[in-house]
């Protein structure tokens, strides 16, 4: 049977749970005998985008790539899961369109900062509280929430699992799986 490709696009604070529900989405959809990429920022940092910054210019250039990369893999049927902030509602439509609107899925996990901030799970809110570390999204750099994402996955009250689940269920409905 012939499968089309997608790409799964989370987008969200620092902290917010995103690699760790890509990480276990890409683990379901192995299952499913989908071949999957994953591109998470953090790691596309050390390599396809290694000595970028934290700029506006700099994160649109990331994201950007990782919209290329996924575009040629949803292109040839692949599947895609990128994890990146991304904090640019303009930079995120680019890649929509690049990637095809009907193979584009837009995941907001929206977790309150708050939250992100109390886990901390690298230090970095703390040192740009302190002013130890400039242009921390959702501290001195902004952060544009979706306005209409395929999926918002809330976290206070469900775990990655959970929503990871919630994901293949859409993927289901949607008749990508
Ligand atoms: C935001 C930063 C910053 C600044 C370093 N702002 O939670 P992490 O640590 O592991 O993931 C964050 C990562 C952000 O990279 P992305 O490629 O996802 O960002 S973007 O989409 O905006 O290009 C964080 C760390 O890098 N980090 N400095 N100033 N996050």
């Amino acid at each position: 049977r012939h499968q089309q490709g997608f790409c799964i696009w989370f987008t969200g604070l620092s902290g917010a749970g995103k690699s760790t529900t890509a990480e276990i989405l890409t683990t379901l959809l192995l299952e499913r005998g989908r071949q999957i990429t994953l591109l998470d920022g953090d790691v596309v940092r050390t390599h396809l985008s290694k000595g970028l910054g934290f700029s506006r210019e700099d994160r649109d250039t990331n994201i950007l790539r990782i919209g290329f990369v996924a575009s040629e893999i949803v292109r040839h049927n692949g599947v895609a899961v990128c994890a990146a902030i991304s904090p640019y509602r303009a930079a995120r439509n680019e890649v929509r369109k690049m990637v095809g609107s009907e193979r584009f899925i837009e995941v907001f996990v929206d977790t309150p900062i708050d939250l992100c901030e109390s886990r901390d799970v690298k230090g970095l809110y703390a040192k740009a509280r302190r002013g130890q570390l400039t242009g921390f999204t959702g501290v001195d750099d902004p952060y544009e929430e979706p306005i209409n994402p395929e999926i918002t996955l809330e976290t206070v009250n469900s775990s990655p699992l959970q929503n990871a689940h919630r994901i293949v269920q859409f993927l289901e409905e949607r008749g990508f799986l």
